[in-house]
């Protein structure tokens, strides 16, 4: 079974943290209702949402994907690159116990789950204003012996790497190659995002298909002529608080059983 841990907009996601977006209102119930319809396409796509409950003194807290990092067999618990975030773990780490033995990345080291793209047994760290070298040496350290290559990787004029670049299938990068030097990924296939959509790299590989913005319709068709089954959401709420479609969940695989008694 897939678990996708998801969590409820906070009422004061007005006040996000930005980095290269300038501030504008968003709207509380467009964005509920705009991640419902974000959980029900994961649902439909065969993931059981485990949603938790909102936490309103942390804005960015329906971003669920920073606060951890979950392999098979253990899950990393990050320090979150910006201050107001840190606290957004403890609930997470909550959760998640029910599923995976816990490790924590700890200070010096901040991380950010945005940070991180798996590629089988390789994890790619973004190197950003919200990861540094401590974090991702700590990664290092914490997954090697468990047959992981931990790889860093400069990351320029975007939020977290996965704004720059995320799998699409399973030999297929989608990315915005102004962001991340590209050449780290080896000889996978790749799409570019359309010039004209620089923020559309950020895509949600899931077994039924490739949850996308549906804002980004000319990126869309480039992986529609790749061959590849995409399925729009909008998403447009919470994006203007620089979130993508990988962040606001957590998907993993676990027995049906952890679910029953978590
Ligand atoms: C932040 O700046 O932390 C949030 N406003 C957006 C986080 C988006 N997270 C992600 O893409 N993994």
């Amino acid at each position: 079974m897939l678990v996708a841990i998801t969590r409820e907009v906070s009422e004061a996601i007005g006040a996000c943290e930005l980095s290269y977006l300038p501030r504008r209102q968003i709207v509380l119930e467009r964005a509920r209702l705009q991640h419902r319809k974000y959980e029900e396409c994961l649902e439909a796509l065969g993931c059981m949402v485990r949603r938790l409950p909102a936490e309103p003194w942390f804005p960015d807290s329906v971003f669920v994907e920073d606060a951890a990092v979950v392999l098979e067999d253990l899950a990393v618990i990050t320090r979150p690159g910006a201050e107001s975030r840190r606290g957004e773990t403890v609930s997470i780490a909550r959760a998640l116990s029910a599923y995976r033995s816990l490790a924590h990345i700890v200070a010096p080291g901040i991380l950010d789950g945005g940070d991180v793209l798996r590629l089988g047994h390789r994890l790619f760290v973004g190197l950003s204003r919200r990861s540094n070298q401590a974090g991702v040496e700590q990664m290092r350290r914490l997954l090697n012996a468990g047959g992981y290559t931990v790889i860093g990787v400069q990351v320029k004029n975007c939020l977290h790497l996965k704004s720059a670049v995320t799998q699409v299938a399973q030999d297929t990068l989608l990315m915005n190659p102004d962001w991340i030097d590209s050449e780290v990924f080896g000889s996978m296939r790749r799409i570019e995002v359309d010039p004209a959509e620089p923020f559309a790299a950020n895509a949600l590989m899931t077994p039924g298909g490739v949850v996308f913005p549906a804002a980004f319709a000319a990126t869309r068709k480039r992986m529609e002529d790749a061959g590849i089954n995409v399925v729009p959401v909008d998403v447009t709420e919470l994006a203007k608080a620089e979130g993508g479609v990988t962040c606001c969940s957590l998907i993993f695989s676990a027995p049906e059983i952890a679910f029953r008694q978590s």
